[in-house]
């Protein structure tokens, strides 16, 4: 009895510590928005040079909320994929729940999402935008199936030295509060992801 009641209180503590981790996470944007392109999109994505892309939202293959963002995709050698939402983007209506100027940056170690994976071997990059326009990329690959978090470590992404906008500050600095997350299946791959529950890791 003395066990039993023991082990009910170690399960009930560590039950606690389990909710206490997993809501000091921040959920970022869990992708619930009804999917459309073009200025008045909520998500801003396009292809080029030969690539193709499709977003869609899917409630039968999902991580958390009632659906995650399904992307259809055909990148070829020397194209561009791009799959992005946050602020400042031709999609003016493609921005996150939470402002970023709100977000308590200091606070987080990182940025995670979930990815449901077909074990393609796609290389797929996920990219942010900083404060000053300067693009950052954490690169990995579908060599999973169904759904896996990808963490991804601030300091572990590496300032793109292929391509920056125009505007950019190019200083090197991962400076906050970050403003976009981009999704980019890379050459040569084709087929299909999902992606959903875009969180920031607390420190
Ligand atoms: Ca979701
Ligand atoms: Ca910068």
């Amino acid at each position: 009895m003395k066990k039993g009641l023991f082990l009910l209180a170690a399960g009930l503590f560590l039950a606690t510590q389990v909710c206490l981790a997993a809501s000091d996470n921040l959920l970022l944007d869990d992708l619930e928005m009804a999917v459309s392109n073009g200025a008045q999109g909520t998500v801003d994505f396009g292809a080029g040079n030969g690539s193709s892309v499709e977003v869609t939202g899917s409630t039968d293959i999902k991580n958390s909320g009632n659906q995650a963002l399904k992307v259809v995709y055909d990148a070829v050698a020397g194209g561009y994929i791009y799959v992005a939402r946050g602020t400042g983007l031709d999609a003016k209506n493609a921005n996150w729940a939470l402002k970023p100027a709100d977000i308590k940056w200091a606070e987080y170690s990182g940025i995670s999402f979930y990815l449901y994976g077909t074990d393609s071997k796609a290389q797929i990059a996920f990219d942010l935008k900083d404060n000053g326009g300067e693009i950052w990329r954490y690169l990995l690959s579908d060599d999973f199936k169904g759904w896996k978090k990808i963490v991804c470590s601030f300091d572990k992404f590496v300032v793109r030295d292929d391509w920056q906008p125009n505007d950019a500050d190019k200083n090197g600095q991962l400076d906050f509060p970050i403003k976009v997350f981009q999704f980019e299946p890379l050459p040569v791959s084709k087929g299909t992801l999902y992606f959903d529950t875009v969180e920031l890791v607390k420190k």
